[in-house]
């Protein structure tokens, strides 16, 4: 039988995963015990998934062959495929606000905290082509994203207030037990966590203490993607 490969997005060094949407297939993994190896992709060397014939990561290739982009049709490959340890509840109307929420807020307010800090783990072409296109998407300048990070830092302690009430109210983001709420947060904080080399938020703040809850499973997942621990600063 061949392995599993999951296709993972990097940046200079191969210990900085910087990919939110790679984070929650990793997570998934970790969680349904389903081995991989990851196989590493710059920006500038996408030739690796132009099988897919498109050109995000993550793509998962099963051991069969079976060929699935986009984290969260992944996820639920992966659910249907292998049940134990669910992720999905049928009929949970609420997940698709949360990702929603995820993609359309949450990523978009932590991605104006990391970006100038992004490039700087990048190099030369991978550089320049992230540079350019992040600044067409996002309409500023990353020298003017950096110059205004404690407001950025506000907008983003704003955005997660909902979450904050959330986590107060319920030890896990999908309710009593671990769910694919938790698999989309917690890509997010994995992926700021990587960048900044320090915690996103404060010990004191609730969403750090689901966070600190989380860590055994992060453990797994980064250990099972080959990610190295060294300089990694626990929360
Ligand atoms: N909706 C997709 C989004 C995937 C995505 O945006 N991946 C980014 C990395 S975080 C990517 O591959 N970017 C390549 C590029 O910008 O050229 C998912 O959930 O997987």
């Amino acid at each position: 039988m061949s392995e599993r490969i999951l296709y993972d997005l990097v940046a200079s060094d191969p210990r900085d995963r910087f990919s939110p949407f790679c984070f929650r297939v990793k997570l998934a993994l970790a969680h349904k015990d389903l081995s991989f190896r990851s196989e590493l992709v710059s920006f500038t060397d996408k030739h690796k998934i132009a099988f897919t014939r498109q050109s995000l990561v993550p793509v998962l290739v099963e051991p069969d062959g079976t060929v699935v982009c986009d984290s969260f049709r992944i996820l639920q490959h992966l659910e249907e495929r292998y049940p134990q340890a669910p992720l999905l509840t049928p009929g949970d109307v609420s997940l698709a606000f949360l990702q929603a929420w995820t993609d359309r807020s949450l990523l978009a307010a932590t991605f104006k905290i990391l970006a100038p800090k992004i490039h700087a783990l990048l190099q030369g072409a991978d550089q320049a082509y992230f540079k350019s296109s992040r600044e067409q998407r996002m309409g500023v300048t990353l020298e003017t994203l950096a110059r205004d990070e404690s407001k950025y830092r506000s907008i983003l302690n704003t955005t997660l207030e909902p979450l904050r009430t959330l986590l107060n109210a319920q030890p896990c983001v999908s309710g009593a037990a671990i769910g694919a709420g938790d698999v989309l947060i917690l890509g997010n904080m994995l992926w700021a966590e990587g960048v900044l080399g320090e915690p996103l938020l404060p010990p004191d703040d609730p969403i750090s203490a689901w966070r600190q809850r989380m860590e055994p499973w992060v453990q797994k997942a980064l250990a099972m993607a080959s990610v190295l621990q060294a300089g990694r600063i626990p929360i």
